[in-house]
């Protein structure tokens, strides 16, 4: 059986929605971010990066969640979450991998500007210019989602996954970020499969972000 080290609603989210949908039980471990957990000296032996997720596959612990999501999908799939070959598994790795380092960074940024600048006035300046670039992305992401209804075409794969989950995390900034239509279409639509909503009360999470 799988453990996951997770924070509730964190990066982390998305890889309790993949181990849902491809059906494979999952023992939950806790660690909140905001309460410290991740930086005490038992957590960082499981990750010195102090960071979520981890995953323990028979004991062995696995880092980053894109590597996860693709693991756990190549083995228990198949699965058109990742398509296993060709331009369809190209198109959904590029939104995955889009969704862990480009948009999860943006936001990444935001949350250390807001531990690491000292100076109020600056702080807000520089949060205020990376909350816009995080917005420049999500309107991007508006203009894709024009031609087609899921960021790979037609069908939901693990990029919308993770992108859903974190479109829920504009309540930790101090500016509302904005979707536009076809965006809020595919968060409620992803947001609605049964294996988030069950990865959301598992996590006594609200999720807010399709309302
Ligand atoms: N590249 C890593 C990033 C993981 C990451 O940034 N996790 C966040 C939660 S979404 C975290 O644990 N932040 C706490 C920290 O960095 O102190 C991955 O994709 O797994």
């Amino acid at each position: 059986m799988y453990q996951l080290y997770y924070s509730p609603g964190a990066c982390s989210m998305a890889i309790h929605v993949v181990l849902n949908e491809l059906n494979q039980p999952v023992e939950l471990k806790p660690v909140s971010i905001q309460n410290g957990d991740t930086r005490t000296p038992e957590y960082l032996k499981i990750n010195p990066r102090g960071q979520v997720p981890v995953l323990l596959a028979d004991g062995k612990p696995m880092a980053e969640g894109a590597a996860m999501i693709t693991y756990l999908i190549d083995t228990h799939g198949p699965s058109n979450l990742l398509p296993a070959k060709g331009w369809e598994r190209a198109q959904a790795l590029q939104w995955l991998m889009f969704a862990n380092s480009t948009l999860h960074p943006a936001y990444s940024r935001i949350f250390w500007l807001n531990r690491a600048v000292k100076d109020d006035v600056q702080k807000a300046e520089l949060i205020n210019t990376a909350i816009d670039y995080v917005q420049g992305l999500w309107d991007q992401l508006e203009q894709e989602l024009q031609t087609k209804p899921y960021l790979a075409g037609q069908g939901c794969t693990a990029g919308d996954i993770l992108t859903t989950v974190i479109a829920n995390w504009g309540g930790l900034l101090p500016k509302p970020i904005t979707f536009g239509p076809k965006t809020k279409a595919m968060l409620k639509a992803v947001s609605a499969r049964p294996a988030f909503q069950k990865a959301v009360a598992g996590e006594g999470v609200e999720y807010k972000a399709a309302a």
